[in-house]
């Protein structure tokens, strides 16, 4: 059944997607096994109560007492289904990796219509965000570049980049309405709720393959697709973020490379000639708040 519904499902990626594909798997011969059961059952009372053979309403109805030890089994098998399988699964599910295994945390905010995400950078803490900073071309997160720990972060706007065999703790998040985070490939789908932050646990399994690239990727290499699996708004339909996973240290060079520049807090000289004041404000507003992935996402936002 598992390979069955494998013609129909995108490939898996990720560490825990085997067993979620059997459960599926799983759940379909349960399913089979109802809908014949309970077809056959239809039939049998269809023929044994025809009106030709029971003209007359029995009003003393059944006197065994076999339905009630069906239904007795029934509750026994739904507790066994709830507190055997369905709540350890949930346990592990919602169990953050160890330390020890050096998961990596990335924040992603969804927005009508994008994924904002966002990189801690080298000193793996988050710098403060504030809603009254943001600003939907050059600060879409509301990042506090003031703040000490936000100086090496990195905001992205619909680029996730991963490494692969390393466990990823997602915080997700929204902005304006309910939106789902679904990776597809990684069997990873999760609501993003507006006034909550929920951390999803996934290991990537394999890099993403480098024979094609997907439209509007930014990376170079193929990527996989972040979908967004809840109607939330008019331009639902080309929310699209794309996922690349990287060997572990071409993600390290992909985070050097997207590290922001150290910003000089030095106050400009009085006697700053015209050239060397424009050199300056070029050089700034190529390292601002990732200007470039924000023309990204403009272009993206146009193409759709
Ligand atoms: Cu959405």
């Amino acid at each position: 059944m598992k390979d069955f519904l494998a013609r129909w499902m995108p490939i898996d990626t990720s560490e825990h997607g085997g067993a979620l594909d059997s459960m599926n798997a799983l759940v379909h011969w349960l399913m089979a096994v109802l809908f014949v059961g309970w077809g056959l059952y239809f039939i049998y009372v269809l023929l044994r109560f025809r009106a030709k053979k029971s003209p007359r309403a029995s009003y003393s109805g059944s006197t065994s007492q076999v339905s009630t030890w069906i239904e007795g089994g029934v509750i026994l098998v739904e507790v066994i289904l709830l507190v055997g399988f369905a709540i350890p699964a949930w346990a592990r599910w919602v169990t953050p990796p160890s330390p020890g295994d050096n998961p990596l945390v990335v924040r992603v905010i969804a927005q009508q219509f994008a994924w904002n995400i966002h990189y801690a950078g080298a000193d793996g803490i988050f710098g403060h965000t504030d809603i009254h900073l943001i600003n939907e071309a050059s600060n879409p997160i509301g990042l506090d570049r003031g703040d000490a720990s936000a100086a090496d972060d990195i905001v992205t706007i619909n680029q996730l980049h991963l490494p692969v065999n390393r466990p990823v703790t997602v915080l997700l998040s929204s902005k304006d309405v309910i939106h789902s985070f679904g990776l597809p490939v990684m069997r990873v789908k999760q609501d993003a709720i507006p006034g909550q932050e929920i951390p999803i646990h996934f290991t990537a399994t394999m890099t993403t393959p480098t024979e094609a690239r997907f439209p509007g990727c930014a990376a170079d290499k193929e990527c996989w697709e972040i979908a967004c699996a809840q109607l939330c708004g008019l331009g639902h339909y080309r929310m699209r973020g794309f996922l690349t996973i990287h060997e572990p240290d071409e993600f390290e060079n992909w985070l050097i490379a997207e590290a922001p520049e150290p910003v000089e807090a030095e106050p400009q000289p009085a006697g700053l000639d015209a050239s060397t004041a424009e050199a300056e404000a070029s050089d700034h507003a190529d390292h601002a708040d990732h200007a470039d992935h924000a023309d990204h996402a403009e272009h993206m936002r146009a193409a759709g």
